[in-house]
């Protein structure tokens, strides 16, 4: 939507002055968050914001004040967050760097640099979807044209034409790091942006008329269908990276940079180029209206400390009653297949994607033929970018859809922690219950025939050790669809995990839709001398254990642990209340793993009822070999259970 002059410089006078305020301010150390300051830089946010409508979204990331205004999110709820307050827009949870106000279409920034770039590609994934014309821009700075994410980001978004805008204000100064100890001199980054085949427009990024101009047009392109694009607006930052000051005297930058910007200013731009001034009465009521929302911010109470620990999770969703077995037998693999064909069938949001999901092997069979049923609009390959298509699922998943991404290997989900951990994990959380993330990331962890130390980490201890991640291993083919299923529908980023050596596995499975509680272990079989407790796999082996134990006379009973967060703590206490002693069988590295934590759980609740220590079994204390005679006495068997 065109705006006039008049309404762009009103616009950025009022960002200017919010800011300048909260400069003034920021020393009474009532502010007690860090804040990124756009003086100087309000052009871009108006030129390119004033030229969407409400129904289109924004991202940010650090510096995103500006953004969030020009957006037309609530000034009010913007203060009360930076002041800690309840009536904040994340309800004190997120500050200065994770402003939201979804009425308004500014979705959400977050701080790691280049990290909200994939989540906002994600979202125009679900715009493309939805096919209602809505576009998306991201704003990014030039410290973030340096991260490997928004490499992959650009790649996606180009290869499936998404509505999206790149909004890099290249302001030349990551911190106090110029652009020139940071990218080579010679190569522009609209350049870069260019060469991953991306319409890109360069230019003077504190003229708002010329930003305006250009972003109206690319609009319009992005709902014509033809997108991306990748605006540079050239700009500068008056104040210090972090904080109220002026700091250009600290030598990063010399004064005479500073001035010929300061003489650029954006506001004197567009009153001069376009001979307009905003009366002393516009200036008043928009004084009026910041000493107001100042005034509310301060005097608004905290929240309450019991919130701290609110929306860590969106609530669960409860199982109905279970179907028969039945009599038909199917294999692990194909019960994941079955499940995800169900999920795919029943949720039209729902889509599948990753490395060889439609291949000819289909990811060990558990992804055959879903492309040919459901189409490569929602069964799909992606490009070798696990990072930036983690952040991808996390931004469709935000914005309604279902994703489910699979990696044929954990190792490979290691490149995406940032988007795991520092998003997927905190989005619910931060936003302050705001947001959901009903997200399924698939992990397969490899063993034997030389997985070797980079193809067979099973790092569910890790994971679990996020709160706001669920983490499951089942460890048969009935609870692996079953709970597949439940992990569609949940609300919260689940993480899968199969081992490798399960996908053979038979046992009954119904053939209709089911799903399992996520977080309810499971007694494998019932024994009143030991408790065997475990996961994955390595139930199957506590199983073979038993009945070795059972020549021996003793009676042992089989726990599969199936979720490690949440972790069933009563099932474990009542096992070893009533056996009084345990081992703990787990496939991973002794320290700070999930053998540490159930033994934890023992040592808390049930010390009383123990008649022995409780004991583990692990994998030794060092990476996985590759050689097979190295690896020969590496994973805990049955005989080693037993004995
Ligand atoms: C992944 C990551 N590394 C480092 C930081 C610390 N950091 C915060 S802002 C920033 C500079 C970013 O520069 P740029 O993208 O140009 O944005 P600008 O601050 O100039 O607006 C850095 C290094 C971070 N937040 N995230
Ligand atoms: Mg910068």
């Amino acid at each position: 939507m065109k705006a006039s002059p008049l309404e762009l410089l009103r616009a950025m006078t009022r960002i200017r002055m919010v800011e300048e305020e909260i400069a003034r301010r920021y020393p009474a150390q009532q502010m007690r968050c860090p804040v990124h300051l756009s003086i100087g830089q309000e052009a871009a946010a108006v030129g390119v914001c004033q030229a969407l409508q409400t129904t289109d979204w924004a991202f940010s990331g650090h510096r995103n004040h500006a953004h969030y205004l020009a957006k037309g999110g609530n000034l009010k709820a913007m203060l009360a967050e930076i002041y800690g307050k309840a009536s904040g827009c994340c309800g004190g949870k997120g500050g200065s760097m994770h402003l939201t106000d979804l009425a308004s279409g500014f979705i959400a920034a977050t701080p790691i640099v280049g990290s909200t770039v994939p989540i906002a590609v994600g979202a125009a994934l679900t715009a493309q979807r939805e096919g209602k014309g809505r576009v998306v821009v991201v704003f990014l700075g030039d410290g973030a044209m340096e991260a490997g994410v928004v490499h992959e980001s650009l790649n996606f978004a180009a290869l499936k034409s998404l509505p999206i805008i790149f909004a890099c204000e290249n302001n030349l100064y990551s911190v106090y790091s110029p652009l020139s100890v940071r990218q080579p001199t010679k190569r522009s980054i609209a350049d870069v942006a260019a060469g991953h085949g991306v319409t890109t427009i360069s230019l003077d990024g504190n003229d708002v008329n010329a930003v305006h101009s250009k972003a109206c047009v690319a609009v319009d392109e992005l709902r014509k269908g033809h997108g991306p694009v990748f605006m540079e607006l050239h700009t500068y930052r008056w104040l210090e990276h972090c904080g109220p000051s002026y700091d250009n005297d600290i030598g990063y930058r010399s004064e005479e940079e500073f001035q010929y910007w300061k003489q650029r200013d954006p506001l004197a731009i567009c009153s001069k180029k376009l001979t307009i001034t905003l009366d002393e009465a516009a200036v008043d009521k928009i004084s009026q209206e910041i000493e107001i929302a100042f005034a509310a911010a301060i005097s608004d109470p905290f929240p309450d400390p019991s919130s701290a620990s609110f929306n860590v999770y969106s609530p669960a969703n409860t199982p109905g009653a279970l179907p028969e077995k039945g009599v038909r037998t199917i294999t692990y693999a194909e019960a994941l297949r079955e499940a995800q064909d169900i999920c795919l069938a029943k949720h039209n949001n729902s889509y599948l994607m990753g490395l060889g999901v439609p291949d000819p092997k289909g990811i060990f069979g558990t992804t055959s033929g879903l492309q040919e049923k459901y189409g490569k609009g929602r069964v799909f390959d992606i490009p070798l970018a696990e990072h930036a298509m983690t952040g991808v699922a996390v931004g469709s998943s935000i914005t309604g859809m279902r994703p489910i991404l699979t990696h044929q290997r954990l190792d490979f989900a290691l490149v995406s922690i940032d988007q795991i951990v520092n998003q997927a994990a905190k989005w619910h959380y931060m936003f302050n219950g705001l947001m959901k993330v009903p997200l399924v990331i698939r992990m397969i962890i490899g063993r034997g025939w030389g997985q070797g130390p980079q193809h067979s980490q099973s790092l569910h201890a890790w994971f679990a050790h996020i709160p706001g991640l669920k983490v499951v291993m089942p460890s048969t083919p009935y609870d692996a669809k079953g709970l597949m299923i439940a992990a569609v529908e949940e609300d919260n980023p689940v993480l899968f995990l199969e081992h490798r050596w399960l996908y053979g596995i038979k046992d009954l499975v119904p053939e209709s839709y089911y799903k399992l509680p996520l977080e309810k272990a499971r007694i494998l079989r019932r024994g009143s001398d030991i408790s065997l407790i475990s996961i994955s796999y390595m139930s199957l082996e506590c199983l073979k254990a038993a009945e070795l134990l059972k020549s021996q006379n003793v009676d042992a009973e089989v726990i599969d642990l199936i979720s490690v967060r949440p972790i069933d703590i009563d099932t474990i206490i009542s096992s070893v209340s009533s056996t009084g002693r345990c081992l703990v069988v787990d496939q991973s590295d002794p320290i700070c793993s999930l053998s540490s934590e159930v033994i934890t759980i023992i040592a808390e609740h049930s010390f009383n009822c123990l008649k022995s220590n409780p004991s583990r079994l692990t994998l030794p204390p060092h990476p996985t070999p590759t050689s097979h005679h190295l690896a020969e006495d590496y994973y805990p068997t049955a005989v080693n259970i037993a004995r």
